[in-house]
């Protein structure tokens, strides 16, 4: 890559590059670093005013990621993974942003990215074969690729909540948190919703405020995270052979080292059974925990033994039997919405100071000037936290008018069915990718090695254009359906078809009711993967320019 984008923006309002990548989180970062290997000129537009993606935005107290650190973190150059030291089992948000940063200077890449800058449309230009991407200050970018590596929980979701507008104190949302937390110290607070975020927030919320409220709609399971620092021997274990560690996570369905074996739930004595799951649950990760048998997201008779152990381990931890019960899910499968990790979550609720607020029993009416109202009468608080998650997957894409061969929108079609091929590629969207789009692993697995994946299929693609001197490639509408079909068949097959969740898009009013990830795990997906590679991309309409 030549120049910084600053160099070029000087000639006029208008850049001519090879490839823009949209977003310079994880995804967008290693697409610059591929375009670099394949001599491609690119530039990354990012929102942000800084790099990171989800990690540049979730700088809420407590925000940490739920994949183990030595899985959460490229695995493309031997020496980046030698050369950096993880600190925590579950590394802390400044961390995880530390090590972006690292990546960004490590492979001199950030004076490719343009922050400070939202995507509003992009246009395909059929005759020039070329994408127009439009930013909102006006600036238009040129390229023959496109790739939107805009992150599948970047687009908040509306917290319909009636009246918030008059809401007098202050309200927070995670994912906007502003840079000092003292706004809760001492203050009256109530967080609304106990998703991963909401179970990261409460403890540490309950240590400052005076009292805390949590306003929970539909309570998730949680595993203890056991969090610790990573020791000398942790380090020998995992960098003694990382490239093995590697190999082990990419072969299994949900992309991250586990030790458990291929096997049903209902195949064991209960005694055994329920000494695996002590066990996996005593090393503290939903990920191993969720791996301990092989049908626990496809049986609903293998999952009630998994979530009848977590059941019990939640009665142990929260004092009150009959709150107990309040926080346990109902009639939910367990792992089949996200299964959350927390430090303190439950045990929170033994606090005098934490309060549950059970809207299964009444849900809220409106937020007033004083607090919010539910079955008539007001909590007063001083400060309402949002943890009330996002539009995933398809939300950010949707947010920018994207406009291919011919109408409707991407954000039209994806409105009435989140159709796509492998969550990579759209018919009708020539020369332009996504990374983990619907369809695709995604948050069904280690998030890192999706987005690998996903960038490493997108530059192998684009490596084979340009040998074979294609300028254009099109995903045809058949190859679209039968992937499509397959994703959908595969999930019927599973506990997720019958979840009430964000993975199926159930969380935003009006989005259409489709699993939103591929179930069928990293391992076989990247045998697909490589399968298509292998045949020289059946499915592609290719045109030489
Ligand atoms: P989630 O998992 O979508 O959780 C959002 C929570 O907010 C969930 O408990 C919702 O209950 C609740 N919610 C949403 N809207 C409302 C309203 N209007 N009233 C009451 N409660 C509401 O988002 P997170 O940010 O916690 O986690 C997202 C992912 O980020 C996570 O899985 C990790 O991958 C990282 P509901 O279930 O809709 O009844």
């Amino acid at each position: 890559m030549t120049g910084s984008v600053a160099d070029r923006d000087a000639v006029d309002n208008r850049v001519d590059t090879d490839l823009v990548v949209v977003g310079a989180g994880i995804g967008g970062i290693y697409t610059l670093i591929k375009a670099r290997e394949l001599g491609l000129d690119a530039i990354a537009l990012e929102r942000g005013g800084g790099v990171g993606g989800t990690w540049y935005w979730n700088t809420y107290p407590g925000a940490r990621c739920d994949v183990e650190s030595f899985d959460y973190s490229f695995s493309f150059d031997r020496e980046l993974q030698q050369e950096w030291t993880w600190s925590y089992k579950y590394a802390f948000q400044p961390e995880i942003l530390a090590y972006i940063e690292h990546v960004v200077d490590r492979y001199e890449v950030r004076g490719n990215i343009r922050c400070d800058t939202t995507v509003v449309a992009a246009d395909w230009d059929e005759q020039a074969g070329r994408w127009t991407v439009t930013a909102a200050d006006g600036a238009r970018y040129r390229a023959r690729w496109l790739v939107l590596a805009t992150g599948v929980l970047s687009q908040v979701k509306e917290p319909e909540l009636e009246g918030l507008a008059d809401f007098a104190g202050t309200v927070l949302v995670p994912s906007r948190w502003p840079e000092t937390t003292a706004a809760c110290e001492g203050t009256r607070v109530a967080i609304v919703g106990t998703g991963s975020t909401g179970i990261q927030l409460v403890p540490e919320l309950a240590e400052g405020a005076r009292h805390l409220y949590v306003f929970q709609r539909t309570p998730s399971y949680s595993l203890p995270a056991y969090n610790r620092p990573l020791t000398e021997a942790d380090q020998t274990r995992v960098k003694g052979d990382y490239e093995a560690f590697r190999a082990r996570a990419r072969r299994t369905p949900l992309g991250a080292w586990t030790d458990t074996e291929d096997r049903s739930a209902l195949d064991v004595l209960p005694e055994e059974r329920d000494a695996e799951y002590r066990r996996l649950y005593d090393y503290g990760s939903p990920m191993r925990f969720a791996s301990a048998f092989n049908d626990l997201t496809v049986d609903d008779a293998a999952n009630r033994t998994a979530r009848e152990f977590v059941e019990a381990r939640i009665r142990e931890r929260v004092r009150d039997p009959e709150l107990a019960e309040r926080v346990i899910p109902r009639g939910v499968p367990v792992a089949t919405r996200r299964l959350c990790i927390d430090d303190g979550y439950y045990e929170s609720f033994n606090r005098p100071d934490v309060t549950l607020v059970d809207l299964t029993e009444a849900p809220i009416e409106r937020v007033t000037a004083r607090g919010i109202e539910r079955a008539g009468e007001v909590i007063e608080v001083d400060t309402i936290v949002l943890a009330t998650g996002f539009d995933a997957v398809t939300g950010a894409i949707r947010n920018i008018r994207i406009t291919g061969t011919a109408p409707p929108t991407l954000g039209e079609r994806w409105a009435v069915s989140p159709d796509s091929w492998l969550g990579v590629m759209v018919h009708g969207f020539p020369n332009l990718f996504t990374v983990t789009g619907p369809g695709s692993p995604s948050v069904t697995s280690n998030m890192f090695l999706a987005i690998e994946q996903h960038v490493e299929f997108i530059a192998t693609l684009l490596d084979h254009c340009a040998r074979h001197g294609i300028t254009r490639v099109e995903v045809s509408a058949e190859a679209q359906r039968e992937w499509s079909a397959h994703t959908q068949e595969l999930g019927a097959a599973t506990l997720f078809a019958s979840t009430t969740s964000w993975y199926r898009g159930l969380n935003v009013a009006g989005k259409p009711d489709a699993l939103l990830m591929y179930v069928g795990g990293i391992a076989r997906y990247d045998d697909i993967l490589r399968g298509i590679e292998d045949d020289d991309y059946p499915g592609l309409l290719k045109t030489a320019g």
